[in-house]
């Protein structure tokens, strides 16, 4: 039995917060309502712009049982509408992922808290939310690839692969496998080569969709980093990533070394510029807790990678960047933040919070801040979007779209502009399920002669849904690189 936390942060009805919303700009935190145990689940965000929550454990008597329910998050709403037990099967460490449809898949897990998967606990179907046609699940539909790559087959990494058909063709990896499945069909497309060393859970690496960009169109690569060879407490850390060309007609995984920091549970978040940072994470060992207590504590994963790595995409390069002083192992996340900045927290490597200990239940956050910020190159505002002002809510937009942007620059020196549209994703366990970065074709930039430094702009977002699914996302414009003060956040539809 696993408690789900005991949060000093409290509910209204007393119960420890097991979620929150944090606002950024002022530091403020806001409980919400979760009654069911949201231990090691996943979510994902549906097209109509609400997140979708699922899976978790039971156990703790505070809280219902988490591996069958279905939570719900629509912003404009401010707190879960919560379905205990309406899904048909047990999901502890499930997948989720958006679908070109403005669905979302539920895939895989086990139905309760293992270190290893096995037979017995392993839950080898997926699941699409909304079901056809009512408010009733779908049957789990049986999926086999989950049983023959056991034992390592948790929080599978899944990513929408850019079609012209529209279909919904998935990259997946489990274990050291990886394949392309067409969900429309339910066929195996292709299966890849193994990748060298176990990347998944408990040997948990990250794998991201390198960004997208119509000048290319939208050639799809995927990257796969660290993990762990062994299941084993003492073993260093996989130093090396694995990229793949999805458009290569002989698909061949390229290694490099990662940076040259072994890294097992690394967090990879896609920049506004998109270069990828690569952060947190261990030097040695697997992702799980401690075992013993006190005295003869084991820590399953230690010497933390403390340098983030930041990985230029086109160059193949890597620069290590200032390290944190902040331990970031089991149970930590990192994402983007519409400002451009990186948001860092967690580690959590026990079944509750213990503060007084070598790593202990981190409650710090702390902000990255890439290299873009730190320049002096003036950043862009975005005023408005086809007339709208960004940031009342998000703004309404659609595939094929010509954007006019409103821009306005601090200073009066010649800005060089591009542009990107991001999903932010969801991230928990070194998966960041969904992000996205696509780069859009900036048509025109013209200086505004009414307003001093005011630029419009014409930008046309991606053709069609496999390019990004349907959703929340944030535009960003950039100058020379360096992004906007604050992104727009839309709905692409
Ligand atoms: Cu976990």
């Amino acid at each position: 039995m696993f408690l789900a936390e005991a949060n000093a942060l409290l509910q209204p009805n007393g119960q420890p917060a097991i979620s929150a919303e944090y606002d950024i700009d002022t530091d403020t935190v806001r409980p919400l309502d979760v009654t069911s145990d949201t231990f090691c689940s996943a979510g994902s965000w549906l097209g109509n712009g609400t997140l979708v929550h699922t899976g978790g454990d039971s156990g703790d008597p505070k809280f219902a049982p988490g591996q069958q329910t279905l939570r719900f998050f629509d912003p404009q709403v401010g707190d879960w509408v919560e379905r205990i037990g309406l899904m048909l099967s047990k999901r502890w460490y499930p997948t989720m992922l958006p679908l070109v449809n403005g669905k979302v898949i539920i895939m895989g897990g086990s139905t309760g808290g293992v270190g290893l998967n096995n037979a017995g606990a392993n839950n080898p179907t997926y699941n699409i939310w909304p079901p056809s046609n009512n408010d009733t699940p779908d049957p789990d539909v049986q999926f086999p690839f989950l049983t023959d790559t056991l034992p390592n087959n948790l929080y599978v990494f899944l990513h929408v692969v850019p079609n012209s058909q529209n279909k919904n063709l998935l990259f997946m990896l489990s274990n050291q496998q990886g394949i392309l499945y067409d969900l429309d069909t339910a066929t195996t497309v292709t299966t890849y080569p193994k990748i060298a060393v176990q990347r998944t859970y408990p040997q948990t690496g990250s794998s991201l969709m390198l960004p997208l960009y119509p000048e290319n169109n939208y050639k799809a690569e995927v990257m796969i980093c660290g993990g762990q060879a062994l299941y084993e407490i003492t073993a260093t850390s996989e130093a090396s990533c694995g990229r793949l060309d999805l458009t290569n007609p002989t698909p061949a995984w390229e290694m490099d070394n990662f940076g040259g920091i072994p890294r097992v549970m690394p967090d990879s978040v896609i920049l506004a510029n998109g270069q990828v940072v690569f952060l947190n994470g261990a030097q040695t060992g697997y992702a799980g807790f401690h075992k013993g207590t006190k005295a003869n504590i084991l820590w399953v994963s230690n010497n933390p990678a403390y340098n983030p790595v930041l990985y230029d995409p086109a160059s193949k390069v890597y620069a290590t960047m200032n390290p944190s002083t902040i331990a970031r192992m089991y149970h930590s996340v990192a994402t983007l933040t519409p400002d451009g900045f990186v948001f860092v927290a967690g580690s959590n490597p026990q079944a509750s919070v213990m503060t007084n200990i070598l790593f202990p239940t981190e409650y710090r956050m702390e902000i990255f801040r890439p290299p873009y910020i730190l320049t002096n190159t003036p950043r862009p505002t975005i005023l408005s979007i086809n007339g709208t002002a960004i940031n009342q809510y998000r703004i309404p937009v659609t595939y094929g779209d010509n954007l006019i942007l409103v821009v306005s620059m601090p200073t009066a020196d010649t800005p060089s502009f591009t542009a990107s549209i991001i999903h932010l994703g969801f991230v928990t366990h070194s998966q960041n399920m969904g992000q996205r970065f696509v780069g859009l074709t900036v048509n025109s930039a013209s200086y505004d002669s009414t307003t001093a430094n005011r630029y419009i702009l014409s930008i046309t977002l991606p053709p069609n849904p496999t390019i990004i699914t349907p959703g929340p996302h944030y535009i960003f414009v950039l100058n020379n690189n360096v992004p906007c003060v604050r992104a727009a956040e839309v709905l692409l539809n």
